[in-house]
């Protein structure tokens, strides 16, 4: 495993770790660097042991798939009906699980007495929705989703038509204000689809919302970016630039719904960019997959979760338990720098018997690349072999002669211009940082 050494001045400290051996859960591996790993839950799955036994091993962040939606949560006006939403809350709970709750104002899943409301009577009727719901599970919600999906698709990055929309532009800031009187302990987040793609006119729309909302003092802590993935809306290469920027504006994101249509190892490779994505981000606090096994997810055919029908661990798991585990030693803290709030951050290579060191460090980010720079103490005459995982390709290198013994391996050696070299690494969606080690030449 990888040592944490501290970057360098006026950029991110990074507290070192003890070295551990790498944790054999989702939720170990992603406490590590300080997150969490959660999954939807369906009430009615509580009942299967396979399902309930993955559950409770692997995750310790729940979200219910469906029971605190509006319709469920108050099927008629001011009748509150929580039976299911308690089974699920109780249940993580007990188990010593957190809960992220949704969603208290949305346009769909209304109960049909609110689907045909306008005006004052709508508006006070979602504030009182609000008010009573996030009331009734006061102290017990890590993050809430306020309001779910406000935005239009296409390219207009404006507002979604809806009744909501209609009582006024002001309907969303209102439901936050309601959130926190109602609950102030939890984290208010706003949470969307389709807003993956930094150059996305939703994305932006939604950007320039939470932007907007910071700077009037609206209460908003956190954005949730769904992330359905598929081949026609298929994990963005700018991906980690979303999440940045919009942490950037002082909020926490969060991965909320993941799931990846797929199989095999590139299903697998989708799935280790995006939680490669939230590791890069100090303010991505955690990830939620929407289900358990394929077969408990609302896009069954598409086989998008991390373990079959049967419950077995998929090689998407296995890509995402390795990735969180490679960023274990990786615990942020508060930034200590006001011009990159993430930082570079380094990673040594254990010392060699031989005895040379490689310590790799992030350079600069782009949408389709970045950079790295290795540097080597304990000789000066180096052999560091450095490893890209696929489909990550080394298009550019620097004060180092280079060569080439696979695709995505190269050795680098010395070749006068010191110890330190560096490398432009396209990198195709996979954030994943280049493995390096060191011999004496
Ligand atoms: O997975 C949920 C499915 O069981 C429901 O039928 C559907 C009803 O709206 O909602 C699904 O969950 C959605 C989530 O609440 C909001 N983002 C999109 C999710 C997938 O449709």
């Amino acid at each position: 495993m990888s040592t944490l050494v501290a970057a360098a001045a006026g950029a991110a400290v990074l507290v070192a770790s003890p070295a551990s051996g790498a944790a054999s859960t989702l939720a170990a591996a992603a406490q590590q660097s300080g997150r969490y790993f959660g999954t939807a839950v369906a009430a009615n799955k509580l009942s299967d042991s396979t399902y309930v036994g993955i559950l409770n091993r692997e995750f310790d962040m729940v979200t219910a798939e469906n029971e605190m939606k509006m319709d469920a949560t108050e099927p008629s006006q001011g009748q509150f009906s929580y039976g299911n939403a308690d089974r699920i809350v109780n249940q993580a709970r007990n188990q010593g699980k957190r809960v992220r709750g949704h969603a208290l104002a949305w346009h769909s899943q209304q109960p049909g007495w609110m689907q045909n409301m306008s005006g004052t009577a709508l508006r006070n009727a979602m504030l009182n929705h609000v008010t009573q719901v996030a009331s009734y599970y006061r102290g017990k919600i890590y993050a809430w989703d306020v309001v779910n999906e406000a935005f239009a698709d296409g390219s207009s990055g404006g507002r979604r038509d809806s009744n909501l929309q209609r009582t006024g532009n002001d309907w969303i800031e209102a439901a936050f204000r309601a959130a926190r009187a109602a609950d102030p302990g939890a984290k208010l987040c706003y949470n969307d689809y389709n807003t993956d793609n930094w150059s996305h006119a939703k994305t932006q729309g939604v950007y320039r919302m939470v932007q907007d909302f910071k700077s009037r003092g609206v209460p908003i802590d956190c954005v949730g970016f769904q992330a359905h993935f598929n081949s026609g809306n298929p994990v963005p290469s700018n991906y980690h630039t979303t999440l940045q920027n919009f942490a950037n504006l002082g909020v926490d994101v969060q991965i909320t719904e993941l799931d990846i249509e797929g199989s095999g190892s590139t299903q697998a490779q989708q799935y280790q960019g995006v939680v490669q994505a939230c590791l890069s981000v100090t303010r991505c606090t955690g990830i939620t997959v929407w289900g358990i096994r394929d077969t408990d997810s609302w896009r069954a055919s598409g086989t998008p979760l991390l373990f079959d029908g049967s419950g077995n661990k998929k090689a998407a798991y296995t890509s995402v338990l390795n990735v969180l585990n490679n960023a274990s030693s990786t615990v942020p803290t508060t930034p200590t720098s006001t011009t990159d709030p993430t930082g570079p951050t380094t990673t040594t290579t254990p010392q060699n018997p031989g005895g040379c060191t490689a310590t790799y460090r992030e350079g600069q980010k782009w949408n389709d690349r970045f950079n790295g720079e290795v540097t080597v103490s304990g000789t000066n005459n180096w052999v560091v072999t450095v490893t890209v995982s696929s489909p990550q390709r080394i298009i550019a290198t620097w004060n180092t002669t280079a060569t080439w013994p696979s695709a995505n391996v190269m050795v680098a050696r010395p070749n006068g211009n010191g110890n330190t070299f560096g490398f432009t690494v396209q990198h195709g969606g996979n954030w994943n940082w280049p493995s390096v080690s060191c011999q004496v030449g």
